[in-house]
């Protein structure tokens, strides 16, 4: 299947003038802008490859590592097999743009500028800069979505805004280029290609950024077919009705009975629907749909309705993700069989967490478990103990200081996260952190979602929705369904105030001083594709 479906890739590692001088303008910048400190003892030594692989939306419990009750995933797994699973990563601010931020700059939101879904300053100091200034081949393909060109890569090819499953146009430097296929299938071609045609003199450093299983949820032909015929365990929170939580839940608009769309069900208008009436249907979330069985038509509605449109959503996000489950196998194969392997660390995981019904919710953006917690598989071979199991809380802000300790390079004091690699040899610091601090600000947002900030604990976790001065507390062993809000139960007065004192100390610590609170920056990175089209043509003048 997989013959590359490459028609005009005019940025190549053999440095066409484009990629050759955006190599050279970034190169000089980050000289002048980054103080990197290369260990000297390790230049002598082979430094590690990073081969990053992160999908988009993908919850950790549609990984059967994971202990998935709805899907079995073989490549994923033997990453965990292999290496370390790690069981608490989370993302600080649970959606795209700013997962992605934090990633390569290791800072919370409020300090590296994209809260919500705004345009990222790719002037400042990234991972991906250190990097590259520090002797490594740094590439970046696929799902960017920070609305301005990647800076610090030496290679990049990237979709436009969120891209399209089929048939993808890629953005390169000064251009755009049109692939056929399979957007997961692509990606990871590019990959393969960009390793292979690697400088052999310098260790690499590679973002494989899958679309998949981002909304839409698109499956291929072959998994489209697979998996229409399964039937998939529904969650035990599927009908939470919220009693006892804030408003935020009752008014949010990511519920799976309630604000599926007919786009999101994959029905098909009357074909003489066209344009913006055509749209405006595809919009619509219907309370009765109509199926055929066995050749009847079927009216469904109510109960029967729902239980219709989660099968219907899980069936197409699962299926998406068995494209990527493949896909990681082929790069681990192709690592395999060219003998990267040995020296490649491998980590795969997503830029969030995702509701898989849970709460009856699709999205993420909720300081939830589901949403917030990131999959987060390492394979180190000769580092990582394999098959081991870390629990330790992780952040996505400590996502750029490990890539640093991986390459051997000082992590930078203006990143707030902190090195991993410890965790991966097994190695629990003795201060590590016990508490982490969270905020989410895009509100209304898509889906009506209100703005909150919190503290989570190894074992509790307080929110505060601060437009609503609401607050929900949750004691995370004896409830790990956050069902029961104790906040307002006198018997947990005490945890709720050690709580809040964390809370605010977190908050201070990390220099946030509400300075997107009341105003987010304008939107930035999605859009007309067409507009993201003209950007690239502009720019390249
Ligand atoms: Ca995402």
């Amino acid at each position: 299947m997989k013959t590359l479906r490459l028609r005009t890739l005019n940025c190549s590692h053999a440095a066409p003038p484009a990629c050759g001088r955006a190599r050279r303008r970034s190169a000089a910048a980050t000289a002048l802008l980054l103080n990197v400190t290369v260990a000297a003892s390790l230049l002598a030594a082979p430094r590690p490859n990073i081969l990053y692989i992160m999908t988009d939306d993908h919850a950790a419990h549609a990984i059967s590592a994971y202990g998935s009750r709805v899907n079995q995933t073989p490549n994923f797994d033997r990453i965990a097999k292999e290496g370390v699973r790690f069981d608490h990563v989370y993302a600080v601010n649970s959606i795209c743009t700013p997962s992605r931020a934090t990633i390569i700059t290791g800072k919370y939101s409020h300090l590296n500028g994209c809260p919500t879904f705004n345009r990222f300053d790719g002037s400042q100091p990234t991972v991906a800069k250190h990097l590259q200034a520090a002797g490594y081949h740094t590439g970046m393909i696929g799902k960017w979505h920070l609305g301005s060109d990647p800076t610090g890569f030496d290679y990049w090819i990237v979709l436009p805004g969120q891209g399209v499953y089929h048939d993808p146009a890629f953005l390169v430097p000064g251009g755009r280029t049109n692939f056929t296929g399979y957007v997961t299938d692509i990606i990871a071609d590019l990959a393969i290609e960009f390793i292979q045609k690697r400088p052999k003199d310098k260790p690499f450093f590679l973002m494989c950024h899958h679309k998949a299983p981002h909304r839409s949820w698109e499956p291929n032909d072959k998994y489209k077919a697979i998996f229409a015929n399964k039937q998939i365990p529904e969650p035990p929170t599927l009908r939470d009705d919220y009693t006892g939580r804030a408003d935020a839940l009752r008014e949010n608009q990511q519920r799976v009975f309630d604000d599926m769309t007919r786009r999101d069900l994959k029905l098909e208008p009357p074909a003489d629907l066209q344009g913006p009436e055509r749209q405006k249907w595809l919009n619509v979330k219907p309370t009765e749909v109509e199926i055929v069985v066995n050749g009847q038509k079927k009216l469904l509605k109510g109960e029967e309705l729902n239980k219709w449109k989660y099968q219907r959503y899980l069936q197409d996000y699962l299926a998406c993700i068995q494209s990527v489950d493949d896909n990681v196998g082929r790069l681990l194969d192709f690592l395999d069989k060219t003998g990267l392997a040995k020296n490649t660390v491998v980590i795969y995981t997503s830029d969030q967490g995702f509701f898989l019904g849970d709460h009856g919710l699709y999205d993420k953006r909720f300081m939830y478990e589901e949403s917030i917690k990131m999959p987060f598989l390492v394979r180190w071979p000769g580092v990582a103990k394999s098959g081991s199991v870390q629990t330790a809380m992780g952040i996505n802000a400590d996502f750029a200081p490990t890539f640093m300790d991986i390459a051997g390079l000082k992590v930078p004091a203006d990143m707030q996260g902190r090195s991993l690699a410890p965790l991966m040899k097994g190695k629990r610091p003795a201060d590590w952190r016990t508490s982490w601090y969270y905020r989410y600000y895009h509100d209304p947002g898509h889906h009506n979602t209100r703005a909150h900030y919190g503290v989570r604990t190894d074992t509790h976790k307080l929110i505060y929705f601060w437009r609503k001065d609401q607050w929900e507390m949750y004691d995370l062993v004896k409830d790990p369904d956050e069902l029961h809000n104790l906040y307002n139960d006198p018997a947990q007065a005490g945890t709720v105030a050690k709580l809040k004192a964390e809370l605010y100390r977190l908050k201070k610590e990390l220099k946030d001083d509400d300075r997107y609170a009341d105003e987010q920056p304008p939107g930035g990175v999605d859009g007309p594709f067409s507009a993201l089209q003209g950007k690239a043509k502009k720019k390249a003048k």
